[in-house]
């Protein structure tokens, strides 16, 4: 199958509007040294498999020095590499080696926090005249007083005391992940020169962990948002950012439209984009979180996405995503994992893939991967084990929880990339870290590349289209028939091309709609995209290109050129 890649040009600015981005997970994706964790020497190891997949970066979640509380989201020191991942040479040999192929490393910045073993809070919590006690975030307090009622991520207050110092110190997530002080210059200068420290060994852009986060005011029950956010971010662009052309998205669970125009804005006086969660939490309940399930509405899914495509177009830039290491596996949370894995694989990344934006692909979405179900003992996530302890405490029905676990742990996303049938999938020649899905000997990279039909192969197909199409990167977006309860279909049109986006979200045919029929693109278009295979063969006049009926799952492009 020859797919012609373009490798970008990193000196242009803006390269990563189109650009695709690979997310590894590093504890998971590949082991090198037999001892079960994916390490720095196996991702190089797999650079020919994501150049032949066609991307050109690859985010890593940290691989920092850390206790690993959070998989490395706990940092005890910015400028070292944890030694379960390798040393700084390999960190130096993995950015050459993927430069030589067209591919950025993208470094996952934890800004927020650091490890409660970081040099800083060891010192800060020394005494409160210790120079690095302003790091953090303290208020006085007994340990039969809190500072206030606020409740950390992970479960628990967000407050922790330390009897010597008579103090509490603040934490929005693990109580081992104390906030930083941004309030604080001399924090932010830091921060500022290690960014500066990476970009000089090569790095060529940056991930911001739950960067709307860092401008909290506990005081005011402030955490998200905070009043000196974009003032904080503009700074961090200039002092970090901006010459370079670096890639930088930042992690904003708190992030509606208006914002994200400051925050992506076209001068780049902040981040090049963020990632947003609005459409990633259609499937709660309202007000609550992620844990009370609700149904996905489809029109809410569309019109929550239209919203995003025509907010930003021409006054900042969106990212792309369904998944990562946070999130569920998408095939198993929005397509259908059971009679239809690939075509609902394939439709869930046609669609948004045909976006404007910079999509990121999570490892293991480009096979198909799906959820997992383990006994409550098998979970290593702290947030879901603090979650299924809490909700005990609560009074909830034990299966309630496992049912919420199943569909939204973190966990979900976190097992083994599965590279072959063979023990331990390909991954390690050792039992690894956490679980292997038992599915890996049906589902893995070894299977999908023998097969053209596989999800692998239309995702090299989307991520070619790309770069070859530039309506797919520049094209205004228009959403056609947005009540439609099984049909997502969307126009992408500049001043000579129409690309026509039309998917099936059902587990039944369905006839396509009149609005979608007479658009130019179904009438004159070709059909470039299509995740069942008999619309090849155009003698058969059911599967023509031009049937009015879409399988289930079915997705297609028409491409006209005006
Ligand atoms: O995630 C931020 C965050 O808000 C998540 O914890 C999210 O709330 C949760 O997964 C969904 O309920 C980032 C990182 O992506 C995550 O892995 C870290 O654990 C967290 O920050 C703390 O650094
Ligand atoms: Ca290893």
């Amino acid at each position: 199958m020859a797919v012609n890649h373009i490798k970008l040009d990193k000196s242009k600015k803006g390269w990563w509007k189109s650009a695709v981005f690979y997310q590894v997970y590093p504890k998971s994706f590949q082991d090198s040294n037999h001892d079960g964790i994916g390490d720095l020497q196996g991702i190089i190891s797999r650079l020919d498999y994501l150049d032949q997949l066609g991307i050109d970066g690859i985010w890593m979640s940290p691989m920092l020095q850390s206790p690993q509380v959070d998989n490395g989201y706990d940092i005890s020191d910015y400028q070292a590499v944890d030694s379960m991942f390798g040393s700084m040479a390999d960190m130096e040999q993995l950015i050459a080696e993927a430069k030589k192929r067209g591919i950025s490393i993208i470094l996952d910045l934890v800004l927020n926090h650091t490890s409660d073993q970081h040099r800083w809070f060891l010192e800060a919590k020394k005494d409160k005249s210790n120079p690095y006690h302003d790091y953090y975030v303290w208020r006085d307090g007994s340990p039969e007083q809190l500072p206030n009622d606020m409740r950390a991520a992970f479960g628990g207050p967000a407050w922790t005391y330390v009897p010597e110092l008579g103090q509490y110190y603040f934490h929005q997530f693990a109580v081992q992940q104390p906030d930083l002080n941004w309030d604080n210059p001399a924090v932010r200068r830091e921060l500022y020169d290690m960014i500066r420290f990476w970009v000089n060994k090569g790095i060529e852009g940056f991930r911001l962990d739950v960067i709307d986060q860092i401008a909290k005011n506990p005081d005011l029950g402030v955490t998200g948002n905070g009043p000196r956010l974009h003032e904080f971010l503009r700074e961090l662009s200039a002092e970090g950012f901006q010459e370079e052309y670096l890639a930088t998205v930042g992690e904003a669970w708190g992030a509606d439209v208006e914002r994200a125009k400051l925050y992506s804005a076209p001068d780049c006086s902040e981040l090049s984009m963020v990632f947003q969660f609005q459409h990633i939490c259609l499937d709660q309940q309202p007000g609550k979180d992620k844990w009370d399930l609700a149904p996905l509405s489809l029109p809410a899914l569309k019109k929550c996405m239209a919203h995003w495509q025509n907010g930003l177009e021409g006054q900042g830039w969106n990212s792309l995503f369904l998944n990562n290491h946070d999130l569920p596996r998408i095939v198993s949370r929005w397509g259908n994992n059971q009679d239809h894995r690939l075509e609902s694989a394939k439709l869930l990344g046609a669609l948004f893939h045909g976006m404007q934006g910079t999509p990121f692909i999570y490892q293991g979405e480009e096979l198909g991967m799906t959820n997992v179900k383990l006994p409550i003992e098998e979970y290593e996530d702290l947030e879901t084990v603090n979650l299924y302890k809490e909700r005990l405490a609560q009074g909830y029905n034990p299966a309630d929880i496992m049912e919420s676990i199943y569909a939204r742990s973190r966990d979900n996303a976190r097992t083994m990339m599965q590279w072959s049938g063979e023990t331990y999938a390909g991954f390690s020649d050792v039992e690894p870290w956490f679980i292997i899905n038992p599915n890996y000997t049906e589902i893995n990279a070894e299977k999908a590349l023998a097969d053209e039909n596989s999800v692998f192969y239309f995702y090299q197909k989307l991520i070619a289209l790309r770069k070859q199409l530039p309506v797919i990167r520049d094209g205004s977006f228009t959403l056609l028939c947005p009540d439609d309860e099984q049909i997502f279909a969307y126009i992408r049109e500049d001043s000579n091309s129409q690309l026509l986006v039309a998917g099936n979200f059902g587990a039944t045919g369905i006839v396509i709609p009149e609005e979608i029929q007479k658009q130019s693109a179904f009438l004159e278009g070709e059909l470039i995209l299509s995740n069942y295979r008999k619309r090849e063969y155009k003698e058969d006049s059911e599967a023509a290109k031009d049937s009015v009926m879409l399988e289930p799952y079915e997705v297609r492009y028409y491409y006209w050129k005006k």
